[in-house]
């Protein structure tokens, strides 16, 4: 039989040179199973004498527990061998473009957004958010809309459920909210542009519940119509991407806009599709006016020290016009044929430098 030293000589080797879990648990069978030279060896203490037993007993199980030790410290640096072998092997370089490329497109409505955006952001125009639901306060009645005028029926609102002080809110029916909410927040001079949902109850051919609005607003100590006309002229121009775009503007009515004026750009429907900043026709594309002085107080300015221009478009109705995109209903289908056929590349960022829609 072989002796001790002998064994824990052995055991030790085998365990070291071990080259994976499986050989690891072979060396522990062999070392410290049933039919080891230890388990032997142990076997022997019963017969000896109590004087022998002291003193190769401890020795016996002094060795088991190195051993199992030993083993267990290797199993772990196998593990941590193997963990890292396959870190490496599977390490991937998040950089790289997605292959295959990616099944998804960017939606017409975010590119467009994304289009306005570029170009106001390129007239030191900042972005401002805010809530979809909205109290009656900042929907209507800090837009200079007086309780029960008519413009309040005329918006279709969707109303929640009264909470408990019985306050109603409303899905907001244009992002204007988010303008006052501006003016509350920051001290002019303001130049900020407002894209966001907005909601109304009608639903037919040009109508959608939910739809996407854009709205400019400027306060400063003077602020002219003449800006607005130039920022709206230019703001065509680069929608559109045309060197010429004829305006016309005529006036309007909004609560919070005094004068109002409905803007028109010159086109042309003789083709098949419409031609922008030529023809003889016009199409209406937006409104706008000075913010009215009840507005300013309501933000919380004094309308004899601050005055303000302000505008609004309609989202969809610009990336239909822009695209040839038929149907307005289609945009919220969730339809994977057209997001295929109207999406635009998801790396394809709008800006000026380049080019807004390639
Ligand atoms: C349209 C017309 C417009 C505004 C929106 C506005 C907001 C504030 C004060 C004054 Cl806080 N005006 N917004 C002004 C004129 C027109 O939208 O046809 N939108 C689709």
């Amino acid at each position: 039989m072989p002796g001790i030293k002998d064994i824990q000589k052995s055991a030790l080797t085998a365990i070291a040179a071990a080259a994976n879990e499986a050989e690891l648990e072979a060396a522990r069978v062999e070392f410290l199973g049933k039919k080891s030279a230890l388990s032997e060896l142990m076997k022997t203490l019963g017969k000896m004498s109590p004087e022998e037993r002291q003193e190769k007993g401890p020795l016996y199980n002094g060795l088991r527990a190195e051993l199992t030790e030993a083993i267990a410290a290797k199993k772990a640096e196998l593990h941590e061998a193997a963990l890292n072998a396959r870190l490496a092997e599977e390490k991937i370089d998040v950089t790289l473009p997605p292959r295959p490329m990616p099944q998804g497109t960017i939606h017409p409505i975010t590119h467009v957004t994304d289009e306005i955006v570029a170009i106001f952001a390129d007239m030191g125009f900042a972005v401002a958010e805010g809530p979809d639901i909205e109290s009656d306060y900042y929907n209507f009645t800090a837009l200079n809309f007086p309780e029960g005028h008519p413009a309040r029926e005329m918006h279709d609102t969707f109303y929640m459920v009264p909470d408990e002080k019985g306050e109603r809110k409303v899905l907001r029916t244009h992002t204007s909210p988010v303008q006052i909410r501006t003016m509350e927040k920051q001290k002019p001079p303001l130049r900020v542009i407002i894209p966001g949902r907005t909601y109304r109850c009608d639903s037919d051919q040009t109508h959608t519940p939910m739809f996407h609005q854009l709205e400019g607003l400027a306060v400063d100590k003077t602020t002219t119509l003449g800006e607005l006309k130039w920022v709206l002229a230019e703001f065509c121009k680069a929608f559109f991407e045309v060197p010429e775009a004829p305006m016309r503007f005529r006036p309007s009515y909004f609560p919070f806009t005094e004068p109002s004026m409905e803007v028109d750009i010159l086109c042309d429907r003789s083709g098949g599709n419409v031609k922008i900043g030529e023809g003889e026709d016009w199409m209406e594309i937006l409104g706008c006016g000075m913010v009215h002085p009840n507005v300013l107080k309501f933000g919380g300015l004094d309308p004899d020290d601050y005055q303000g221009w302000a505008f609004g478009m309609g989202i969809d109705r610009l990336a239909m016009l822009k695209y040839g995109i038929p149907d307005l209903r289609d945009f919220f289908a969730a339809d994977l044929r057209w997001l295929k056929h109207y999406g635009f590349a998801a790396l394809d960022m709008p800006n000026l430098a380049t080019g807004l829609s390639r």
